[in-house]
């Protein structure tokens, strides 16, 4: 059986393209064609799959948000791949296929409007950035950043105070109950780390390993950003309107604090260090900086 498939003729004596449907194209033929296109579709997701799970592009997993992160990002990469890999395998086979030959001379034919490539390239773009909004919200979810803000910091200076935004991660671990509280103070252009408990404050901030770390932010001047890229977290701090970032780091290093909002001419030199420390290691250096309380 033979289909009615439309090709593109030139007439001779007009030197112009006209389109006459003649039958081509066995049933046969198209099945073939049909089952190259599911073989290349197939392998363009073989592919992309592969890369996605064997090709880590991210730094060290150090903070238990970092697993949650990462698996948003391996979806968007995988996303990413199929998007790129197939786009780029298209525009190489029209490049070939669609070619100006030879014997053609003069403009093609311009062919307008296609309802269903047009339904179907709104449908699959609709569909993947939903499902991505949705997913995105989940991890959001699971790195805590929909709890509530504003209850539970005993160690917020004044518990009336307005917390405006921030992560505030629970975990399930015991350790959890007892937070080392920090203050985190942001100014052009360093980052200054206050612990209250030892009433001291640091340039460097030392964390134990596996223990939540609740930290209250404030900016001295304009807005900075507190950004850790081992631990998947960044959080906005901002003058007046205190926000927090609650952790649990996991692996024992030292890791860069980098302020990821423009700032000012130093931006880029802003910069500081974690140091994740096994706890004795931690208490050995809190002792050391802690100063004694004086009684009045
Ligand atoms: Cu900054």
């Amino acid at each position: 059986m033979n289909l009615n498939v439309f090709l593109l003729t030139k007439d001779a004596g007009l030197n112009k393209w006209n389109i006459l449907s003649i039958n081509t194209i066995s049933r046969d033929q198209l099945l073939n064609k049909n089952i190259y296109l599911i073989l290349i579709i197939s392998l363009v997701f073989a592919i992309s799959f592969w890369i996605g799970f064997n090709v880590n592009l991210l730094p060290a997993e150090a903070s238990i948000n970092a697993p949650i992160y990462d698996e948003l990002f391996k979806i968007l990469f995988i996303t990413g791949l199929i998007i790129f890999i197939g786009m780029t395998i298209a525009v190489i086979y029209s490049l070939f296929k669609f070619r100006k030959r030879n014997d053609q001379i003069g403009d093609g034919i311009a062919l307008e409007g296609n309802l269903s490539l047009e339904i179907v390239w709104t449908i699959i773009p609709s569909i993947i950035v939903l499902l991505i909004g949705l997913y995105s919200y989940n991890i959001y979810d699971r790195m805590g950043g929909m709890k509530e803000l504003n209850h539970n910091h005993e160690m917020m200076s004044s518990n009336s105070e307005k917390i405006w935004a921030g992560i505030s991660q629970t975990s399930d671990n015991e350790k959890a109950m007892n937070n080392l509280s920090i203050e985190v103070s942001a100014m052009q252009f360093a980052f200054l780390f206050n612990y209250p408990k030892g009433n001291f404050i640091s340039g460097e901030l030392h964390v134990p390993v596996d223990q939540k770390v609740s930290m209250k932010m404030e900016s001295k001047d304009v807005i900075h950003a507190f950004w850790v890229p081992e631990f998947r977290i960044k959080q906005d701090i901002i003058p007046g309107q205190p926000t927090i970032l609650n952790f649990t780091p996991t692996k024992v290093g030292k890791y860069p604090i980098i302020c990821a909002e423009l700032c000012g001419p130093y931006h880029g030199g802003m910069r500081a260090s974690i140091i994740v420390q096994e706890e004795s290691d931690y208490n050995e250096w809190f002792n050391k900086n802690k100063k004694p309380e004086v009684n009045l």
